[in-house]
């Protein structure tokens, strides 16, 4: 066929040799065994799956025996994830929106043509600037690093930013700011080994089930306390509920922080040797009395004296925290709260302890780490000179091809696209129309690109749907690389599967366009995932998340995971010490045994004083209050374990279809039920000022009288939600609008 402006070495060749690229192909990595082990494509846990193969390919999966983080569990999802694979809506070739507005099959020459030719009309007209992408936290660390510096350093682009601003961005801020650097501090092995486990706004037996099961697991006899406005499923299985007002978790850890100076509860040898800033903390908690905690808690004084009195010397105490905080208009002071709690009590880099983030997608941390988004490579800033001219050094390319400033987040993306600044668009493995907290606003934005291309592995997402051009990606399974779990451990993904049709790996896509773009050049290195990740290992070095120890795929995978950091000397102190992948006891901190680690033993920070921070502030209410005709306060999250997001992947499976209820269901206290003449299994309209849907009631004293609660996995429920956003780390509040219930009358 004829191009106009693709032909580039790359795209000569998957004409002529399309095996290379994965196409109709036996699986490139697959071993002669019988099985073969790799981490879950759902969830941060990061649990270990042994897969089973003939002549290469899956045919089914178990859990792994012997891997540290699962111990041979898994939940539905884990159980059931090739099934998306063999859907019948996969995407098997690209689909470009043709002159009468129809989304039709092209080949992989047409489809790269169109991409590179509208791509750069859109730049040449409106500048580079204009062109933006949106990402992921469920790719290999490789395929996300790929397409940060090709958008970036290839492409010209600024802004890039992807879904864990939905999820993990205000863990990000709070962390930097206390830490110095992003660093989730924990261990698995913690929840077993604490007397006092904390839950803020987590729910782990729906969202996290195996990192529940390791808390059952605690063999210390440990109290366990969740605070959450309803009674979850966790909560259920809690020793104590604290059952919280929406948004009061800053006035309650500020209330008891106060309670622990009171009763001289502080570490004083850790404050003194390792914080800054305790005095202007001190002074900032005085005011929050039991009295004001309970008063604006909604708490009964025994029970938040109970939460204190867990928080003794002596006891270890973990608190982790999920969704319920990070999403919040103060998300993030109210996790630095949190970090501040255990800071006063010495409760970090010991067994047990720790303010402890848990993140949601599988690869979430590496995208935080990885995706050239808000940070370049490995943490590091875009507006410092001597950090670009490392990585332009590191990666062999012109340091002028670096931004030098940072890009827009996830919102000022799309207020840019309702200014007429963003003009063209590429999203890449997350479905916006579904899961941005502007719903309506969102899908309306999208059709004003004048570019807009998909890849994903359906063409029937609401995203995909609105698309200019649809690239067809290969999936979990069908690919290779790395994700990095809410421990910090780096696991090997592995292709088991063929994708269907023309579908290639986002890894072939990104070399491709690159290609295609004329700057395929800047990344010959980046040959194969393997590659680029000795790559990114070499990005990694001197900083807190170090792993140039790793050596290759083939070494984590036989050490069941590698926890960063793990820079060379670790590697050659355990070589040395013989301890490498045994469980010899650790002597220092450069030689402990990589299986189970956690940061900050030696109560070094990483700010440039080695001294952690307390950062607080006033709260402030919610920005849209329960008011006349909006009296209810609506609550979104995971309806169930079988559940995952916007349902493109678990809606495929018929036994997941049988875990929960198939349509939109609403919760309500049987009080609002009763008030409105609702009950269960009753057709009922949920209205905000954004919009109303359709939906079931499930009357249950879960929810608290005055709130309700939608999960978020319905197409439709963020037509209902409020878009504010935590001013320093720009994530979106999807716990807290004001809402009505009204029953459907029936005609
Ligand atoms: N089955 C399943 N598992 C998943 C996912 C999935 O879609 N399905 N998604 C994954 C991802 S990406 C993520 S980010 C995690 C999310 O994991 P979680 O954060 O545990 O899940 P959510 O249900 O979003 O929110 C947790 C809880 O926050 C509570 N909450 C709401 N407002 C407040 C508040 O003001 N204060 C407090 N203290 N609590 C509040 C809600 O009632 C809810 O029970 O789950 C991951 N795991
Ligand atoms: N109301 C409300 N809304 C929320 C939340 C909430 O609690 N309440 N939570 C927010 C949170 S924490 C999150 S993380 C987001 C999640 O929101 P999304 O990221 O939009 O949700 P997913 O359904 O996981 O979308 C992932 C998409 O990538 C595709 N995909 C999967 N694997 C691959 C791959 O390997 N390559 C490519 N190219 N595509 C792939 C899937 O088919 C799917 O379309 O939702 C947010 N939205
Ligand atoms: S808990 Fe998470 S990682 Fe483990 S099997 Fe379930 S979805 Fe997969
Ligand atoms: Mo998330």
């Amino acid at each position: 066929m004829k191009l106009r402006s693709v032909d580039g070495p790359l795209t000569r060749e998957l004409l002529r040799e399309p095996a290379r690229f994965g196409l109709g192909q036996v699986p490139a990595s697959a071993t002669p065994d019988a099985t073969t082990r790799m981490i879950c494509g759902y969830c941060s846990t990061g649990c270990s799956l042994d897969v089973h193969l003939q002549d290469g390919e899956a045919v089914g999966l178990t859990p792994t025996a012997d891997h540290p983080v699962n111990l041979g569990m898994a939940c539905p999802k884990g159980w059931e994830a090739l099934t998306p694979l063999a859907a019948p809506d996969r995407l098997t070739q690209p689909l470009l929106r043709n002159e009468h507005g129809k989304l039709v099959p092209v080949d992989w020459p047409t489809a790269l043509d169109a991409f590179i030719s509208q791509m750069r009309d859109v730049q040449q007209r409106h500048g580079a600037a204009s062109t933006a992408f949106l990402s992921t936290g469920q790719i290999p660390t490789e395929e996300m690093a790929l397409l940060g510096a090709l958008t970036k350093f290839g492409m010209g682009m600024i802004h890039g930013d992807g879904n864990t601003r939905q999820c993990m961005a205000t863990s990000v801020v709070a962390y930097k700011e206390a830490f110095g650097f992003d660093a989730p501090p924990y261990t698995y092995a913690d929840f077993e080994l604490s007397d006092t486990v904390v839950f803020y706004g987590s729910n782990p037996a729906i969202a996290h089930p195996i990192m529940w099961e390791r808390v059952k697991r605690n063999q210390r006899g440990a109290s366990v306390v969740v605070v959450d406005p309803r009674r979850t499923e966790t909560a259920m299985a809690a020793d104590l509920h604290l059952a919280i007002r929406p948004k009061s978790d800053l006035v309650l850890l500020y209330g008891l922080a106060r309670q622990l100076l009171a009763r001289d509860w502080v570490d004083w040898d850790f404050v003194r040797a390792h914080t800054n800033d305790l005095g202007g903390f001190t002074e900032h908690v005085e005011p929050y009395s039991i009295d004001r905690v309970c008063d604006e808690t909604g708490l009964d004084p025994a029970d938040f004296i109970a939460l204190v009195d867990l928080h003794a010397p002596g006891r270890r105490v973990s608190s982790w925290w999920t969704m319920g905080v990070n999403q919040s208009h103060q998300g993030v002071r109210t996790a630095q709260a949190i970090i501040n709690v255990a800071l006063l009590t010495g409760n970090i880099g010991k067994p047990g302890t720790g303010a402890n983030s848990i993140t949601g997608q599988c690869n979430a941390m590496g995208s935080r780490l990885f995706s050239n988004t808000v940070s370049m490579f490995g943490g590091r800033d875009f507006r410092d000179a001597g950090q670009r001219a490392e990585v332009a050094e590191k990666l062999g390319i012109d340091v002028n091809r670096i931004p030098d400033q940072l890009s827009w987040s996830y919102d000022r993306i799309i207020e840019g696209i309702h200014r007429g600044e963003i003009k063209g668009l590429w999203i890449i493995a997350t479905n916006t129309a579904h899961s941005w907290i502007n719903q309506s606003d969102v899908r309306e934005l999208l059709g004003k690109l004048e570019l807009l291309v998909v890849q994903d592995l359906y063409g029937t997402t609401e995203t995909a749907q609105r698309a200019d051009l649809v690239l067809p990606a290969a999936g979990w399974g069908e690919k290779d690389g790395t994700f990095i779990n809410s421990e910090r451990r780096i696991g090997v993904i592995k292709r088991v599967a063929r994708a269907p049709g023309q579908a290639l790996t986002d890894f072939a896509i990104f070399k491709l366009i690159a290609d295609a773009w004329g700057c395929g050049h800047l990344f010959e290195e980046w040959s194969s995932p393997e590659a680029t990740f000795t790559l990114l290992a070499r990005l990694s070095e001197g900083q807190p998340c170090d792993f140039s120890g790793i050596e290759s795929y083939r070494m984590i995978d036989g050490a069941g995971g590698i926890q960063w950091p793990y820079p060379v000397e670790m590697r050659e102190a355990e070589h040395q010490e013989g301890s490498f992948g045994s469980a010899k006891p650790p002597t220092d901190r450069r030689r402990r045994s990589k299986n189970e680690r956690r940061l900050f033993e030696d109560g070094e920070f990483f700010h440039p004083d080695g001294r952690a921070r307390f950062v607080f502030s006033d709260p402030e209410p919610p920005k849209e209050r329960p008011s006349a005709g909006f009296p209810l306060v609506l609550l979104t999250g995971r309806g169930s374990s079988a559940e995952w997001h916007t349902n493109t992947r678990t809606g495929k499976s018929a036994v997941l279809g049988k875990l929960h209820p198939a349509c939109t269901r609403v919760e309500l206290h049987p009080d609002d039920a009763a008030a409105r003449g609702i009950s269960t299994n009753d057709a009922v309209t949920v209205r905000t000022r954004r919009g109303q849907i359709e939906a079931r009631a499930l009357v249950t004293p879960t929810v608290q009288e005055g709130q309700i609660f939608v999960p978020m996995h319905d197409a439709s429920t963020n037509r209902l939600t409020f878009p504010s956003f935590d001013p320093h780390s720009r994530q979106p509040s999807y716990k807290h609008a004001a809402a009505e219930v009204t029953r459907v009358e029936r005609s």
